[in-house]
């Protein structure tokens, strides 16, 4: 990298070389000076054209000019007509200034300077920044969020919070401190406004800490790593670190909800592959609540991590965190794009982001929790967890562009950015009814940050959420198994359905529509 700057160089050198000789027969004034005008002994100048006598030209017109005040012409400045560069020869010449202000032909000048000017391309000292490959993949082309652009137009997530549902946050990090929002956060284990994890027998309540790294880690810090929205706040609610109820959990939804745009939670019921459960009344009440309510209104953006069951063969759809209308549901890629063996597919998924893989793949880099065992900063953060706090950071680099955007607008534009990949293997692709592709195992794609963040810059709103609920109507045929779908038409619209459920039973099955199409 830095020995490019040097070869744009010195090829720009061979150029000139090669060129000049023809340059200066072409020319025409023969006494031309080749020479480039030192820093501040040139000056710019506006010809008076109307000054100019027949069988004369601009041309010469500076040309005399510049001999009357002492000075060289160097030529006119890029197309702009009647603008020429003089430029001063080796002795000083006097007052330079005032010959041309007393000069009848020159309507304006002004001496030039040194502007400062920096490309605009982001470089970071923390020390973990080179290996965070989620964020600019060296090794593997495209297997990134594609954010570096986004930040170089300064897009860092600017006046957005988010915050973080689960076993804590160290705030007393320093790539956490300086972007620590205090009212946002709250501890309902010990029910104080400290989100401070508590040491535990297997040092491991540092899932928050690392969670809110990946989204806001600070940059330039010479610590760490950097998260997706190094500019963004980032709360903690602490809820995970002892008995979880319904009431808690719907406190948890809706804690400082006005203050806290996006919720990042990493967690759901368990993967076993045997367990339905998910938000039970409180909870659901609390998650429709914080998308009529919060954000003044606009609605919380409730971000999920699909879950780790894949092993098992459980099913992102029998988790009610992932299969809610409310949560935008991410689940994980590996570095090569793929599936990794702990992802969960379903139908609810809405799109992937980058995480742990197989052995030899690498993990997420981010901040982690100093207590215990930590050091602060890891490069083994892994799962469809990692994968959450990803998505919840892209979505503050939208908001960020676009703070009025709903819940619904989110969830549309992740819809239409995210990124089909890994087409070749069995990703069961298919179209679904808006034209829309969309695999059990990727959702809608991969999310790109360079595409969502531009795509919320244009955005149109959606309408408002409407809902309609049937009368109940009896088929009495039986859900086949997956792939095998059933389909039924009902008020001239079809819908089909399958089952992954592994149970042999009867199903009281309610079909919610949110879409007007
Ligand atoms: C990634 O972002 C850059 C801008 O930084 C953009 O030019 C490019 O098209 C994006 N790549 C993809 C695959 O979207
Ligand atoms: C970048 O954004 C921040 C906050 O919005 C602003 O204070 C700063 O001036 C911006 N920098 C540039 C170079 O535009
Ligand atoms: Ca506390
Ligand atoms: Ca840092
Ligand atoms: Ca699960
Ligand atoms: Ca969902």
């Amino acid at each position: 990298m830095a020995s490019s700057p040097q070869m744009c160089l010195s090829l720009y050198r061979l150029l000139l070389l090669t060129i000049s000789p023809l340059r200066s027969h072409s020319f025409f004034f023969p006494s031309q000076p080749s020479s480039p005008c030192g820093p501040g002994r040139s000056w710019a100048v506006r010809l008076d054209a109307g000054s100019v006598t027949a069988g004369c030209s601009l041309e010469r017109l500076a040309h005399s000019v510049a001999e009357e005040v002492g000075l060289e012409n160097h030529g006119q400045i890029g197309q702009l007509e009647g603008h020429y560069l003089l430029c001063q020869g080796v002795e000083d010449s006097a007052d330079v200034d005032s010959a041309l202000d007393r000069n009848p032909h020159v309507l304006w000048h002004s001496q030039e300077h040194i502007l400062r000017r920096s490309k605009r391309s982001v470089t970071f000292n923390d020390p973990k920044y080179p290996s965070q490959w989620h964020l600019h993949n060296d090794v593997k082309q495209g297997m990134d969020i594609n954010v570096t652009g986004v930040w170089e137009r300064n897009i860092t997530g600017v006046g957005i919070t988010v915050v973080v549902v689960d076993d804590g946050l160290q705030h007393t990090l320093a790539d956490i401190q300086p972007n620590y929002s205090p009212e946002g956060s709250y501890d309902l284990n010990s029910n104080d406004p400290d989100p401070m994890p508590h040491p535990d027998g297997h040092s491991d309540n540092h899932h928050g800490t690392r969670c809110a790294g990946e989204i806001a880690a600070v940059s330039n810090n010479r610590f760490c790593a950097v998260g997706v929205a190094y500019g963004a706040k980032v709360a903690g609610i602490r809820v995970l670190d002892g008995p979880l109820t319904d009431s808690m959990e719907a406190v948890a939804f809706n804690k400082h909800y006005q203050v806290n745009d996006v919720y990042s939670c990493s967690w759901g019921p368990d993967d076993d592959g045997r367990t339905v459960d998910g938000p039970h009344p409180l909870g659901k009440a609390a998650l429709q609540h914080g998308v009529i309510a919060g954000r003044r209104g606009f609605g919380n953006i409730f971000v999920v991590a699909s879950g780790n069951g894949g092993q098992y063969d459980d099913n992102c759809n029998y988790d009610g965190y992932a299969n809610s209308i409310y949560t935008v549901t991410i689940g994980a890629v590996d570095e090569n794009g793929k599936r990794p063996f702990y992802a969960e597919e379903c139908a609810s998924m809405l799109a992937v982001t980058f995480s742990s893989g197989s052995r030899q793949l690498r993990s997420i880099v981010t901040s982690d929790w100093s207590l215990q065992s930590g050091t602060g900063c890891t490069d083994g953060h892994t799962g469809t967890s990692a994968a959450a706090p990803l998505a919840a950071g892209m979505v503050a680099l939208m908001l960020q562009v676009r703070p009025c955007l709903s819940w619904r607008d989110v969830q549309h534009i992740i819809t239409y950015t995210a990124t089909q990949h890994d087409a070749d293997a069995q990703a069961d692709w298919g179209i679904n009814g808006a034209g829309f592709h969309h695999s059990y195992k990727y959702g809608f794609g991969l999310l790109n940050a360079w595409r969502l963040v531009n795509a919320a810059k244009v955005w149109e709103s959606v309408p408002f959420l409407v809902s309609y609920q049937s009368p109940i109507l009896k088929t009495n045929e039986g859900i086949p198994e997956y792939p095998k779908t059933l389909t039924h038409t009902w008020n001239g619209k079809r819908f089909r359905w399958s089952s992954t459920l592994k149970l042999n039973d009867w199903l009281h099955f309610i079909l919610r529509t949110n879409s007007c199409y």
